[in-house]
């Protein structure tokens, strides 16, 4: 499967080469995207550095911070424009482990599925290193999602995806509005909708050790209460559930 690993960027200097590295090491044959966002750090200069000496990087620069999910909006329309099989949403962190992208490529080629997602909270997954509020504020969270919008997901908030091209064709701005972790349950409730495969693959998510969270108080709040708009809405057949289902 031709791949596309996209990994946003906003001040992650200390991490990006390590990773550009480690993703180039577990998939060889996968092109990569970063989108950085101006970082003030330098992030975008040490981007350019690895693109102008590996052919299978590439990079676009937007002027200011504007948001993981339009980050991600551009590197999937730049995915279906040159016909890659399968996109990856991958933290620049360090917080995802690139070994196993083979694992959950291979879910998408062999096993049919649309959507497969790193998964912290299935058997075997893990968090490492979180304090015990972030752990409880990710796993209520994603048990009320899961439960307001009747998805079967149990990590609707997960940032560490592959997902079939195909299923993301036709998302943009106009369709998706979420900026933060509501991206993320956004997009996997729209596949999920739309009658697509989606599977869960456990994972350990081991917290940064460099740079700083860019996700806050406002991020969560977002993702609270358009959920639970959401789960209102598809409860009376409205919300992106039904234009999902329209458009699949
Ligand atoms: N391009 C871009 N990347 C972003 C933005 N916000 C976060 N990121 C990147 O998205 C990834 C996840 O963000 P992070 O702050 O680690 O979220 P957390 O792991 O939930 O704390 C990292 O690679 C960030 O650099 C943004 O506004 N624009
Ligand atoms: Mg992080």
């Amino acid at each position: 499967m031709r791949t596309l690993v996209v990994l946003p960027t906003y001040n992650e200097a200390e991490s990006i080469r390590a990773m550009v590295e480690r993703v180039r090491r577990s998939v060889p044959d996968a092109d990569l995207l970063i989108v950085d966002d101006g970082s003030p750090d330098g992030t975008g200069a040490i981007a350019d550095d690895l693109a102008a000496i590996d052919e299978r990087v590439s990079v676009r620069h937007r002027a200011a911070k504007s948001g993981l999910g339009s980050a991600y909006l551009l590197g999937f329309g730049i995915a279906v424009e040159q016909g890659y099989d399968a996109v990856v949403e991958i933290d620049a962190d360090g917080s995802h482990d690139p070994a196993e992208l083979p694992a959950m490529l291979a879910m998408l080629d062999k096993r049919g599925a649309d959507l497969v997602i790193g998964s912290r909270w299935v058997d075997g997954g893990s968090v490492v290193d979180w304090p015990w509020a972030r752990r409880a504020i990710s796993q209520s969270g994603n048990r009320y999602a899961k439960w307001m919008l009747r998805s079967s997901i149990h990590d609707l908030t997960a940032g560490f995806r592959a997902y079939r091209t195909a299923a993301l064709r036709g998302l943009d701005r106009a369709v998706v509005s979420s900026q933060g972790y509501c991206f993320q349950v956004e997009l996997a409730w729209r596949v999920e909708r739309a009658g697509g495969v989606v599977i869960e693959h456990p994972i350990t998510f081991v917290e940064r050790t460099t740079g700083r969270s860019k996700m806050g108080p406002a991020i969560v709040a977002e993702a609270l209460v358009r959920v639970t708009g959401w789960g209102v809405a598809s409860w009376f057949g409205r919300g992106p559930a039904h234009a999902a289902a329209r458009e699949a």
